[in-house]
C-alpha cells in the first residue's frame, strides 16, 4: 500500500513552493506568500522524514513558521501528493506559469500582466508570443526586454533536465532503505554520477544483490513514488518518479558486485581506461568481473579488480579520467580532503543582513558540527552605506563578537563582512571601515555580463585593494540558472596566490563555485581554498559536506584547504590579506 510515511519532505516543499509562486501571481497578500515561502524553506531544511510526523500533528505545528492551517495541509499533501488550495490554484492559472519566473526580470507582476494581456501561461507560449513581437508593446515592456526575454526561454527550454546533486541524495537515499529493508536483499549501492560526487545529476543508478531479483523489481516498480514504469525486467527495472527522477535499478550478483558497482559507477571514460588497461595485461573487463579467458580472477569488490590491474583504489570522486589511473598505478593518488578535517567556517550570515538565525544561534550550530572557527560575515549593502549606516551597523556586530568572544571559550567568531565587489574593482566599503576586521570577504553581486577582459580585471583590481581576503564564490555561476562569468580563471587564481587572497568553494548546492576543475587550478596555482556553507541558516551548516565532495572532485587534499587550518595557523594568513 503506498504509504505517506515513504513520500518524500521534498514533495511538500515542491507543492508549498508552487502555492506560494501561484498566489504570488495571482496578487494575493504578500504575507500570506511568505507564509508558504518560509514554510517550504523550513521544511527543506528539517532534518527528519516529515512521514513519521504525519500521526502527530501537534510535532508539525510546533515547527517554526508552522501553524494549524499549514500542519493540515502537510498532511493533506502527505496523504494525497496534493492539496486542495493547489488544486484550486491551478484551476485558475496554468500549470505551467511559474516556470515563467525563472526567465530573469520576470516577477509576479510581470507574469499576471502577460497572462492577462496575451494569455501566455508557459514558456512555449512566451517564445512564441516574443517571435511575435507581440510582447513588445506592452506598457513595460520593450523590444530589447522582449529579445532577452525570448533568449532566456528558449535556453530554458532547450537546458537538458539536470538534477542538483543535493536534491538527488535524499532521493537515492530513501529508496536504498526501501530496498534493504526487502527479506533476502543484501547490498545496496546507489552508483553513477551520484556516487561520483557530480554536482548536477541525470539519473540514479541502483544496484543490489538479493535472493529474489524478480520479486524485488515488482515491488520497486509498486513505490508509491513511482509515477511511471519505463522498462521491467528479471532483474531489471527503469522508472520515473515525481519531478521528471529517472531510476534505473539492477540486481547482479554477489560474485559479481564489485565489477557492476565499477561498471555502473563509471565515469564511462573511466571505465574504458580500465578496460584498456585490463586489454593490455591479456585480461577481460566488464560488468560482471576481471577474467582471464573464462576464468573470473576478480569482481566480488571493486579494490579487487584495482589490485588485480596494479592499481591503487580509486575514490569514486575521481573517476573521471583525468589522470586519476596513472596516479593509481604509480601510488600518488592524492589522500583527499574529509568534512571532520574542516576546523572552521569563513562565510556566514546572521539576522543582521538576510541570514535568518541570531548571531549566538549560529555559533552553536558551528559548534555542534565540530567547527572552533566561525567568521560572520553578514553584507553591508551599498544602499546602507548611501545612508551612512554602515559604519554604526558594523561597529554594532564587532561589539557583539567582542562580547562573545569574552565569555564564550567552545568557538571563536571572526569579525569579517561580505562586500561588493564593484564594476570598477573597487569594494562597496571604506578601507578604515574594512582595517577594523578580521577578514574580507568579496563577492560579485552585479554586473555577472562584463565581457572577459572587464570582468578579469575588475577581480585583479578587487584583490589588490589593501582589504581583502577571500574570493566568495568565484565565478557566479548558479546551477542551471546562471553560468560563470567570462574571466580568465587562471589568471584570477594566479593573482589571488600572489597577492595572498584565498578562493571559496562556495557550499550552497545551488553554486557549487568553485567547480571541481577549477578547484583543481586552484590547487595547481597554489591559492588555498576556502570551502564555506555560506549558511544563512543555523541548518544550512550542513551544506558543508557538498562543498567537501566537490573539493575531492578537485584532488584538493587537507593541506590545500584554508579552513583545515587550526584559528592559531589560520590568524597569520588572514592578517596578511588585511594588511597590504
Ligand atoms: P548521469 O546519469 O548523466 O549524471 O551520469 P552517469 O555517469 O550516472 O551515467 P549513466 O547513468 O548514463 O550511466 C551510469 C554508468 O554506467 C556510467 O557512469 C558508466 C556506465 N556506462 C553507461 N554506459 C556505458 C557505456 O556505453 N560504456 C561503458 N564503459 N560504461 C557505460
Ligand atoms: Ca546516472
Ligand atoms: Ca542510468
Amino acid at each position: 500500500m503506498p504509504t505517506a510515511s515513504t513520500r518524500a519532505n521534498a514533495d511538500v516543499v515542491a507543492v508549498f513552493t508552487d502555492i506560494a509562486d501561484l498566489l504570488e501571481i495571482e496578487g494575493a497578500n504578500p504575507f500570506r506568500v511568505r507564509a508558504y515561502r518560509n514554510a517550504a524553506r523550513t521544511l527543506g531544511e528539517l532534518g527528519v522524514a516529515l512521514g513519521s510526523l504525519i500521526d502527530q500533528p501537534e510535532e508539525l505545528d510546533a515547527l517554526p513558521g508552522i501553524g494549524a492551517d499549514l500542519a493540515g495541509k502537510i498532511v493533506e499533501v502527505l496523504h494525497t501528493g496534493s492539496c486542495a488550495l493547489l488544486e484550486e490554484l491551478k484551476q485558475q492559472l496554468p500549470a505551467g506559469i511559474t516556470a515563467l519566473l525563472k526567465i530573469p526580470g520576470l516577477g509576479p507582476r510581470r507574469v499576471r500582466q502577460l497572462h492577462q494581456a496575451l494569455g501566455i501561461g508557459t514558456l512555449a507560449q512566451l517564445r512564441q508570443a516574443a517571435q511575435d513581437k507581440r510582447i513588445q508593446s506592452l506598457p513595460g515592456f520593450g523590444a530589447r526586454s522582449e529579445q532577452r526575454m525570448l533568449e532566456a526561454a528558449n535556453s530554458l527550454l532547450l537546458q537538458a533536465l539536470r538534477h542538483k546533486r543535493a536534491d538527488m541524495e535524499p532521493v537515492a537515499r530513501s529508496l536504498l532503505k526501501e530496498l534493504e529493508a526487502q527479506p533476502g536483499v543484501h547490498q545496496v549501492l546507489a552508483a553513477g554520477s551520484l556516487r561520483r560526487g557530480s554536482d548536477t545529476v541525470g539519473d540514479l543508478d541502483l544496484l543490489v544483490t538479493c535472493d529474489q531479483p524478480r520479486s524485488l523489481m515488482d515491488h520497486f516498480a509498486a513505490l508509491p513514488d513511482v509515477q511511471r514504469v519505463l522498462q521491467k525486467g528479471i532483474t531489471r527495472c527503469s522508472v520515473q518518479l515525481q519531478r521528471g527522477v529517472q531510476v534505473d535499478l539492477r540486481a547482479v550478483a554477489p560474485a559479481s558486485f564489485g565489477a557492476a558497482a565499477l561498471y555502473f559507477t563509471g565515469s564511462k571514460p573511466h571505465n574504458i581506461a580500465l578496460r584498456r588497461l585490463a586489454q593490455e595485461r591479456s585480461l577481460k573487463l566488464n560488468e560482471y568481473g576481471l577474467f582471464r579467458g573464462s576464468q573470473r580472477v576478480a569482481g566480488v569488490t571493486e579494490a579487487s579488480i584495482y589490485s588485480a590491474l596494479g592499481l591503487a583504489l580509486v575514490p569514486p570522486e575521481l573517476r573521471e579520467d583525468r589522470g586519476e589511473i596513472s596516479a593509481a598505478a604509480e601510488g600518488r593518488l592524492p589522500v583527499l580532503v574529509q568534512t571532520r578535517e574542516l576546523q572552521g567556517d569563513l562565510h556566514a550570515h546572521t539576522q543582521h543582513s538576510d541570514g535568518r538565525d541570531s548571531l549566538l544561534a549560529m555559533a552553536a550550530a558551528a559548534r555542534a558540527r565540530g567547527l572552533h572557527y566561525l567568521a560572520i560575515t553578514d553584507h553591508c549593502s551599498r544602499l546602507a552605506v548611501l545612508h551612512g549606516l554602515d559604519a554604526s551597523l558594523l561597529a554594532r556586530q564587532i561589539d557583539r563578537i567582542d562580547a562573545f568572544n569574552a565569555e564564550r571559550k567552545d568557538i571563536v567568531l571572526l569579525k569579517g563582512v561580505e562586500v561588493d565587489i564593484l564594476e570598477d574593482g573597487t569594494l562597496g566599503l571604506a578601507n578604515d571601515l574594512l582595517r577594523r576586521l578580521d577578514l574580507v570577504v568579496g563577492a560579485v553581486h552585479s554586473g555577472y555580463g562584463l565581457g572577459r577582459e572587464q570582468q578579469t580585471s575588475r577581480l585583479l583590481r578587487a584583490m589588490d585593494q589593501p582589504h581583502f581576503s577571500i574570493l566568495a564564490h568565484p565565478t557566479g555561476r548558479l546551477i542551471n540558472e546562471r553560468p560563470a562569468c567570462e574571466m580568465d580563471l587562471q589568471q584570477v587564481l594566479r593573482h589571488a596566490r600572489a597577492r595572498g587572497c584565498f578562493v571559496e568553494l562556495n557550499a550552497d548546492p545551488a553554486r557549487l563555485d568553485l567547480s571541481d576543475l577549477a578547484c583543481r587550478i586552484a590547487k595547481a596555482e597554489g591559492v588555498l581554498v576556502s570551502i564555506s556553507a555560506d549558511a544563512h541558516t543555523r541548518q544550512q551548516f550542513a551544506r558543508l559536506q557538498h562543498g567537501v565532495v566537490q573539493a575531492r572532485r578537485g584532488w584538493l587534499e587537507a593541506a590545500d584547504v584554508l579552513n583545515t587550518r587550526s584559528l592559531a595557523q589560520l590568524r597569520p594568513l588572514l592578517q596578511a590579506s588585511m594588511n597590504r
